[in-house]
């Protein structure tokens, strides 16, 4: 059988069609438009899903089910997207809406939750009963895998870990409470505080990496000084890795997984950012007696999403 897996973020869908080991058989995106309503949207997922299987050369009785993932607030018993602020999404019936098209079963997850599945099934922690998979992009996203199924509490909110608070009245978040890991571990954050950095130190390489435009500086500015052996950027680089590895040692303290898996595209910075942080993770933990977590990167990448979501409606 395959499998339907959408990845709906603020930028574009993406839909896959995905086999019983979690490969991608075909793929296609489109912009999502956020500006328009939810059934617009949603019947652009629909048509995308029925092109791509129709790509594939794959009969529709041989899709199980349709899986949506998507950054907010699944209810995933009732297939409703709750809340996600940046799609301006709140209570869209995802499943009725998507069913008006495709007659499937139709699941949904939250993007991290999923990514933490499709990371299980088929990337980093593949084979491993218990694995956390933690996204550094927009946000500070979690999927926490438990005897080899995502965790996401009784009313499919849970996994947020990106808002437990590292700082007590610390930098704002979009949740509302102050001081949450996402205010400090999120490329979003990482950005904020490279800017800060460039303008107070308008000499460093950190600002002749971008030309002295502000607005040019992102999650990697800061890494590519750094690398040159610039100061400022070594400081906002080790900085950034402290407050990541606060979270993480509250997570490995919290599930002790076989695996932390790094995900999103701070995770790029590969063995740049892994090293020290593996280091900073360990020091942090409450013993050092037993043995701990490995800190993998991502294997899935872009396809997260869509392998994870897919793998929603498998048994
Ligand atoms: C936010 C929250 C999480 C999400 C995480 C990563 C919303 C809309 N998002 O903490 O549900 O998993 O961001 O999201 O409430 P991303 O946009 O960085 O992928
Ligand atoms: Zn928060």
């Amino acid at each position: 059988m395959y499998y339907i897996g959408i990845d709906l973020g603020g930028t574009n869908i993406a839909v896959g069609l995905v086999d019983e080991e979690g490969k991608i058989i075909k793929k296609d995106s489109t912009p999502t438009r956020t500006e328009r309503e939810y059934p617009e949207i949603v019947k652009d997922m629909a048509m995308l899903s029925l092109k791509v299987i129709k790509d594939a050369g794959v009969d529709l009785k041989d899709v199980k089910s349709i899986g949506i993932g998507s950054p907010g607030t699944p209810d995933e018993k009732n297939g409703i997207l709750v809340y996600a602020n940046n799609l301006r999404f709140y209570n869209v019936p995802l499943r009725a809406e998507m069913q008006k098209y495709i007659d499937l079963p139709v699941y949904i997850g939250n993007d991290a939750n999923v990514a933490a599945l499709a990371e299980s099934v088929a990337g980093a922690a593949k084979g491993l009963q218990n694995s956390v998979t933690i996204t550094l992009g927009t946000g500070v996203g979690g999927g926490v895998v438990i005897n080899g199924k995502v965790y996401s509490g009784f009313n499919s909110a849970a996994s947020e870990p990106g808002h437990m608070t590292i700082v007590v009245d610390g930098e704002q978040c979009t949740c509302g409470r102050k001081g949450c890991w996402e205010a400090y571990a999120s490329a979003t954050a990482l950005i904020r505080e490279t800017r800060k950095a460039a303008k107070e130190h308008p000499e460093s390489l950190v600002n002749k990496l971008v030309d002295g435009d502000l607005s040019k500086i992102d999650a990697k500015t800061a890494f590519d000084a750094s690398r040159q052996g610039d100061k400022i950027g070594q400081q906002l680089v080790d900085q950034y890795i402290k407050y990541l590895a606060e979270g993480l040692a509250n997570m490995v303290n919290l599930f002790m997984p076989e695996v932390i898996v790094i995900g999103g595209g701070v995770c790029k910075e590969g063995e740049y950012l892994l090293a020290p942080l593996r280091k900073m993770v360990r020091e942090r933990v409450y013993t050092q007696e037993i043995p701990l977590p490995d800190i993998k990167v991502a294997q899935m990448g872009n396809d997260a999403g869509i392998v994870g979501a897919a793998m929603l409606g498998k048994d």
